[in-house]
């Protein structure tokens, strides 16, 4: 019983332009991302009792899952939970820089908005292998390894992340992840990231 499906973009795979190719998105969305959702599909048929349970429950309640399938959801469930997020995080219309009390909280922590770009930058960069980086609504930037996500750590739900993978840029930017970040500022949705913290 398939109980997860793949979200459709808001936006065309050719949306994003020079910044991320439509190659890219294609195969991002449509084999990685579905890959997923198949997958966490797949283990939680090994798991009936808990189809029932939000992706949030099971992902804040890993250590409740049965041993077979923990390992399996803790990677399919949050690759799914972090790429759903992912596509909302970009637009064609992104860029710039937040405003209103976003913007006020970023310059408080951080003292400019370029201040928190380069913070969030060098932390992206300091991912060892495969993973993300987060900012959370206190302000905290993290970085969390393979398809971790912070309320996996117990920490708020994150509003604004980034994929650090290979697979999220090696096609347009090779091994230049520096490149794939600085490119993908253009595309942020600092108004779907706003929404986020007033929720
Ligand atoms: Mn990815």
């Amino acid at each position: 019983m398939a109980q997860y499906l793949l979200p459709t973009l808001e936006y065309d795979y050719d949306a994003l332009g020079s910044y991320i190719s439509t190659d890219i998105m294609t195969l991002h969305h449509t084999k990685h991302h579905q890959t997923y959702v198949d997958k966490l599909n797949a283990a939680l048929e090994q798991a009936p009792e808990f189809e029932q349970s939000s992706l949030e429950d099971l992902l804040t309640r890993l250590e409740e899952l049965p041993e077979n399938v923990r390992g399996a959801i803790r990677n399919q469930g949050g690759g799914h939970y972090n790429h759903s997020l992912f596509w909302q995080w970009m637009s064609p219309d992104g860029g710039g820089e937040p405003r209103g009390e976003l913007a006020a909280k970023i310059i408080e922590r951080y003292g400019s908005f370029q201040q928190f770009v380069d913070e969030f930058t060098t932390k992206s960069l300091s991912v060892f292998g495969s993973g993300w980086v987060w900012l959370q609504p206190d302000m905290e930037i993290l970085t969390t390894p393979n398809q971790d996500t912070p309320i996996m750590l117990g920490k708020e739900a994150p509003l604004l992340g980034l994929d650090v993978w290979e697979h999220a840029y090696y096609l347009d930017y090779k091994n230049k992840r520096d490149d794939y970040v600085q490119a993908w500022w253009n595309v942020v949705n600092w108004e779907f990231v706003a929404q986020r913290l007033k929720v």
